[in-house]
């Protein structure tokens, strides 16, 4: 049984982030998408709403389990029992901080491989950041966050053009 890990902010997640999420449980038996609590972020959705919208928009897809966690990443990987981090890469500039994660993660747990998958082409520049700060001047986002995470939006900002 093959286990993969996908971590991270997911705040919120994106059809960008959710492309890997379908392509990797693809790939692996098991999917958990793992959101972190990072006590130094301020992130715009609480860690239930994230949870809640990440379960939302999977729930086509059977073999992913949405998760949080706190600490080290590897602490957790090793604790579901799985072999693979997945990572997703958009450009170049994501290489440099992506590959020094890998490798300290190799470095504290060596029984987990990293494994990069490359953005779809359509998703090349989308990111959570990029959505909020559009959707917070009353932007269209629609394009890029999965319905049950649009309306979610539409609630914390209120009235928009979406
Ligand atoms: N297309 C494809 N992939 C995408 C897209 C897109 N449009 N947008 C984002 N992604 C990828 C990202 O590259 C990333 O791989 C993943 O989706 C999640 O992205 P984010 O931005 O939600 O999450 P991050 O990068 O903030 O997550 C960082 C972690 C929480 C994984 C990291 O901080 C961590 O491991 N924290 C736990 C503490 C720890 O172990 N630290 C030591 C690490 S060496």
């Amino acid at each position: 049984m093959t286990v993969a890990v996908y971590p991270g902010s997911f705040d919120p997640i994106t059809k960008g982030h959710l492309d890997i999420v379908e392509r990797a449980a693809q790939i692996f038996n098991e999917v958990i998408v793992a959101v972190a609590i990072n006590p130094n972020k301020k992130p715009l959705f609480t860690m239930d709403e994230r949870v809640e919208m990440i379960r939302m928009a999977s729930s086509h897809i059977p073999n992913v389990r949405v998760e949080s966690f706190s600490g080290l990443l590897v602490d957790f990987t090793r604790k579901q029992g799985a072999q693979a981090i997945v990572r997703g890469l958009r450009a170049v500039s994501d290489f440099e901080v992506e590959f020094q994660m890998a490798l300290m993660n190799k470095r504290l747990y060596p029984e987990a491989e990293t494994v990069f998958m490359a953005t779809h082409t359509d998703y090349a520049f989308l990111s959570s950041s990029m959505v909020k700060e559009v959707a917070s001047f009353g932007g269209e986002v629609s394009d890029y966050l999965p319905p049950a995470v649009l309306k979610k939006m539409a609630e914390k900002f209120g009235d928009t053009v979406w």
